[in-house]
């Protein structure tokens, strides 16, 4: 059961009610859920960064971390592309996440990104001033689409506008 007022939270999870945001905000996940916890499904993670990561044979995978421009928020799609014409691939990536539980904060410090590649193999963020490629939105999806003048690239923003940017001739 979920209500909501500004500025207060009225929130029920297992047997506590939480009547302000500065309360719940002290609390761990334990406090929150309580017995709830102990027949839940629990997953864990180690690792949360977003990486690359390379097939090596036989089952083993190399990774190699995205720089920190790729860590502002979650990462929802990507494309690998040449985006500079240097006939190296680069990577476009879009993300955040604005509709999360009220347990867990909106990521919403994204801007999309594009990250040039190299011969050795690193990449580079590219400012948006030189890339042009703003995404602040909750941006979930990403399309290249090939037309008669060239590609466009589309991204599509939750409960906003569908975004265009034209890759280069
Ligand atoms: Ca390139």
């Amino acid at each position: 059961m979920r209500k909501r007022v500004v500025g207060v939270v009225n929130y029920k999870i297992s047997n506590n009610w939480f009547m302000k945001y500065d309360v719940f905000a002290s609390l761990d996940v334990n406090n929150v859920y309580g017995e709830l916890l102990n027949n839940s499904l629990n997953y864990q993670a180690t690792y949360f960064s977003s990486a690359i990561l390379t097939n090596l044979g036989s089952g083993d995978f190399m990774v190699n971390k995205l720089p920190v421009r790729a860590q502002f928020s979650s990462v929802n799609d990507f494309l690998v592309g040449d985006y500079n014409k240097d006939d190296i691939n680069d990577i476009l990536l879009i993300g955040n996440m604005h509709h999360s539980e009220i347990e867990t904060p909106r990521n919403d410090a994204g801007i999309g990104a594009l990250f040039l590649g190299s011969e050795s193999g690193e990449y580079t963020f590219s400012p948006v001033n030189q890339s042009g490629f703003f995404t602040p939105g909750d941006a979930k999806k990403m399309i290249e689409v090939k037309t008669n003048d060239g590609t466009i690239i589309l991204v599509a923003n939750n409960n906003d506008v569908l975004q265009s940017f034209i890759k280069f001739k």
